[in-house]
């Protein structure tokens, strides 16, 4: 996936307010005139010059003290120790800075700290460090409180004591790019984005109603008490996972993770983006998890399971601590998915797939997608442009106990709002079995097909499948739609020539 990173808090920085009274506990953020080291009892503005954002009550300050840009403007006669420190360098954006950095091992990244105030506060990034970390020691670690600390402890046991606290802090570094990870990684979640909860809930409704409310007509829709009686829901706490789950290691972004590593780390971590649990093989390593639920009534139809062990990944275990999620993606193969909440809650944004959602930038074959680089960053500077769109995107909260609809070629984004556990399975039934077909079927399919070594062949594969053991099925289907789309043209021709507000004919001539 792509990012692009805006850095708009120059610009969103707008006015001091005082500091508040006792009983609000929450911090907020950097003002223009605030000095730094009292960032967590200001307050910054959004742009439509609203409410605040509130700092999270555990976030610390940024560790070296890096300030916005817009701060150098309000202290006349400072300089910005950024540039003096990278000197000729400094003429690269930040990004560029950290990219190049990012080429560099510990040992060199180490020496540069040394160079000067500026590359201290580079070199010390964290993304850089997690990096490494994950690129050098794979699923082998145990998280130490900063990326950095937690590679030194594993690669120099002799320095497992390196005092992480001990951060030089720097007067006037100021890094818009640099401030907001730090922002993103700490702030916490608006009321207002949580407020709007406009999607269709159901409770106990026929399969058949589903399919004729929701699955055929494309939308989501979020069911209630569909997995009451999933033993998952009862049981499913850290400890009866530790004791089940034992050594297996699960799919925690780019390395393989125990889940007692993974929760010492998900305690842990302040970070915009945590590493997040989802792994397609849970059922697979530990049975006893697949055990625990069952799919609900309303997704049994799953013609991909024609397909056996050759079917594209389509289960997933879910896990992750607040402020961990998925940003914003349509999901494989053109499939419809389900996603049952265990533990936790999720804010979901869903944008139909006409829409595609303010900030985010898919490539014209729609094999990559450019969004920004955390959710919370989206949430920042996007979410308050949704509230001036026609098509108002659908939004919930979905709690433990709860399982939403996602229909096919849905844009979604979703956050954890506490530490969540889910269950999603991806499944595609006769209602979407053409469009699946379809998609495995373009031209750039060995760039677009996910969750499958075989990318190219598996068109042929599901078809022939499906034809084997439903014979007639997709012929009957490719009927049907012809047939629909027959219908639907008949219904525009009638209404291009007739006058919906008056009921009568409007003949052009
Ligand atoms: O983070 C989540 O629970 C959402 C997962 C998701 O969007 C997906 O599996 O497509």
């Amino acid at each position: 996936m792509l990012s692009c990173r805006r850095t708009l808090l120059s610009q969103v920085i707008k006015k001091k307010r005082q500091a508040k009274t006792k009983t609000r506990r929450k911090k907020t953020l950097p003002s223009k005139t605030a000095a730094i080291s009292k960032q967590q009892e200001v307050e910054i503005q959004d742009e439509e010059g609203e409410e605040g954002f509130n700092l999270k009550v555990s976030a610390p300050s940024h560790a070296h003290g890096v300030q916005p840009l817009g701060n150098l403007y309000l202290n006349p006669g400072s300089v910005n120790s950024r540039n003096t420190g990278l000197g000729n360098l400094q003429i690269l954006s930040d990004e560029l800075v950290l990219d190049i950095l990012g080429l560099l091992g510990p040992s060199q990244l180490g020496f540069l700290a040394a160079a000067s105030k500026s590359l201290y506060i580079f070199a010390n990034h964290e993304p850089l460090w997690r990096n490494l970390v994950l690129e050098e020691l794979q699923g082998g670690f145990l998280f130490n409180g900063s990326w950095k600390s937690t590679y030194i402890a594993a690669r120099y046991s002799s320095l497992s004591t390196y005092p992480d606290g001990a951060k030089m802090r720097v007067r006037d570094f100021y890094s818009d790019y640099l401030f907001q990870s730090w922002l993103c990684a700490n702030l916490e979640m608006k009321p207002e984005w949580l407020q709007r909860d406009n999607i269709v809930r159901k409770k106990g409704i026929s399969v058949e109603e589903f399919v004729l409310s929701f699955e055929e007509p494309n939308k989501p829709v979020l069911l209630e008490g569909c997995i009451d009686n999933w033993s998952a829901l009862k049981k499913w706490d850290r400890d009866y996972l530790i004791k089940e789950c034992g050594d297996m290691r699960f799919s925690v972004g780019p390395v393989k993770m125990k889940l007692e590593e993974y929760f010492k780390y998900s305690d842990q971590v302040k970070e915009e983006r945590p590493l997040y649990l989802f792994d397609p093989k849970f059922a697979e390593k530990v049975p006893v998890l697949a055990s625990d639920y069952e799919v609900p009534a309303y997704f049994q139809e799953d013609l991909f399971s024609v397909l056996g062990n050759e079917r594209p990944d389509y289960r997933w275990v879910i896990m992750g601590p607040a402020g961990s999620g998925s940003s914003f993606h349509i999901d494989p193969n053109s499939t419809s998915a389900w996603n049952a909440v265990i533990k936790g809650s999720k804010k979901w944004i869903l944008f139909p797939p006409d829409v595609v959602p303010p900030g985010v930038h898919p490539s014209p074959d729609g094999a990559e997608v450019a969004c920004p680089v955390s959710i919370i960053e989206w949430f920042m500077n996007f979410y308050g442009a949704t509230k001036k769109w026609q098509k108002r995107p659908v939004e919930c909260i979905c709690r433990a106990g709860e399982v939403i609809f996602v229909p096919n070629g849905w844009w979604h984004l979703v956050i954890n709002l506490e530490e969540s556990i889910a269950i999603t399975q991806n499944f595609v039934s006769r209602r979407n079995l053409l469009n699946v077909l379809d998609f495995l079927k373009r031209p750039n399919a060995s760039e677009l097909v996910s969750g499958t070594k075989d990318r190219v062949n598996l068109h042929d594969k599901l078809k022939n499948a499906i034809e084997a053991n439903f014979p007639g099925t997709i012929d009957d289907l490719v009927e049907k739609a012809e047939e629909k789309k027959a219908q639907l043209k008949k219904v525009s021709f009638w209404d291009s020539v007739s006058d919906a507000q008056v009921g009568a004919f409007k003949f052009n001539f």
